[in-house]
């Protein structure tokens, strides 16, 4: 009886056994499944990081042109504080004599192609914590009839001032106006 119990009960062990070695080939993965997840995961996981850094993208451009439409702003409120030709003496296009920089300049073509780096706020102040950020000033005398740049210009004209903007060596964004002291 014992060896009949015996015999009988060993098919129940390896029945079991194989039970549980089939219930874990269930339950696990192969290396197959484990790769193919980790290629969704790691798929998953880019498109993630992508979306990231274009959100991140997109928003530091929005600063930029933010700042770049403030700092060119300063400069062409700073021209409302200059005169529009040299008060003083003979007028020339550009710094006249003895006008050796922006603390000297007292009328808007004196600007003309000067960069500021640091900028200027609209008042002149240097703004010292911009110092990778420029503003590039060009200014033109413009023929109000045809809006032409004149090379020479005399008696009426307006002037056209030309802003970029650049965050260290890179152009953020030109703007322009034109200007008149007609009224
Ligand atoms: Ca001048
Ligand atoms: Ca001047």
């Amino acid at each position: 009886m014992s060896g009949w119990r015996t015999r009988k009960s060993s098919p129940r062990i390896i029945a079991g056994g194989a039970s549980m070695r089939a219930a874990g080939r269930r339950s696990g993965f192969t290396l197959v499944e484990v790769m193919v997840a980790t290629v969704v995961v790691g798929i998953g996981v880019s498109a993630a990081l992508y979306g990231m850094t274009a959100s991140v993208s997109v928003s530091n451009t929005g600063y930029e042109v933010l700042e770049s439409q403030k700092l060119a702003g300063y400069i062409y409120d700073y021209c409302q504080i200059l005169d529009f030709v040299d008060p003083d003496g003979e007028p020339v296009f550009g710094p006249e004599d003895g006008e050796l920089g922006i603390e000297d300049y007292d009328d808007i073509d004196d600007l003309h192609d000067l960069t500021l780096s640091p900028p200027i706020d609209s008042n002149g102040r240097v703004l010292t914590l911009m110092p990778q950020w420029s503003q590039k000033i060009q200014v033109m005398c413009l023929d109000p009839a045809t809006l032409q740049v004149l090379q020479n210009p005399s008696g009426i004209y307006f002037l056209k001032i030309e802003v970029i903007i650049c965050n260290g060596t890179r152009t953020v964004k030109k703007f322009e106006t034109i200007l008149t002291d007609w009224i």
